[in-house]
């Protein structure tokens, strides 16, 4: 099977006053031929799909075309929210959108969404994770130790139990350092602060059972601590 990796597509984002639509739309179709030329079963969605929280409207006309043209050629789609993205917004007709093959998990409800993809013989388990705050999850899984982003994100995977003898792929959008190096940021991020506290910060180890995890969060391509977490 065949999956595509994208994250951080900030739909409706401008730069000052400047206008991105017209460039934006350019980028989907180009996501949407280099799908075609090389036959993508899915898309996978890492987060920050909208720029706001309130969406503008050409931003969710250019999601709803995006979509459309997916579900249009059979692809699945799976997408899960990112830090810029409003739970509540990004989740607005999500049940339909399963009967399009469009899964979307916006908000941690104390389970990781989960749904298995069968392309001919191949089959893979794809777990969303949508961007997550500590203090979310203690919310959800009170008898964990959660202090940090990696307590959190760590407690979310063991309640999981994720089967090993599976194909699994993670999608999520999170701040994940490698060994003992930070990811390279590309200076387009706005995480919030001038540098990211280690509170945030996500060992990649903890993806130890995942085959491909697939990320957002940071809008530089590269490799996190082994070359399956990108
Ligand atoms: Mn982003």
């Amino acid at each position: 099977m065949k999956l595509m990796h994208v994250g951080d597509l900030h739909l409706g984002k401008s730069l000052g006053d400047f206008d991105l639509t017209e460039d934006q739309e350019y980028l989907l179709d180009q996501l949407l031929g280099l799908v075609e030329k090389q036959s993508v079963d899915a898309v996978l969605i890492a987060g920050d799909v909208y720029d706001k929280a309130v969406p503008s409207e050409a931003a969710t006309r250019m999601l709803d075309y995006f979509l459309s043209n997916l579900a249009k050629r059979n692809v699945y789609v799976y997408m899960v929210s990112g830090n810029h993205d409003s739970d509540e917004r990004l989740n607005y007709g999500s049940d339909l959108f399963e009967t399009n093959h469009i899964f979307i998990s916006t908000k941690y409800d104390g389970n990781l969404y989960k749904q298995t993809l069968k392309v001919g013989k191949d089959e893979a388990d794809i777990y969303l994770l949508p961007f997550v705050k500590a203090s979310q999850v203690r919310h959800f899984l009170p008898d964990a130790k959660i202090e940090s982003y990696d307590d959190a994100v760590r407690a979310i995977l063991d309640k999981a139990d994720i089967d090993e003898s599976k194909n699994n792929v993670l999608v999520a959008h999170q701040f994940v350092m490698g060994k003992s190096e930070d990811p390279e940021l590309s200076g387009s991020e706005s995480l919030g602060t001038q540098s990211v506290g280690t509170v945030e910060k996500i060992g990649y180890d903890c993806f130890d059972k995942f085959d491909y995890v697939a990320l957002g969060h940071i809008h530089s391509p590269q490799q996190v601590g082994r070359k399956e977490v990108r």
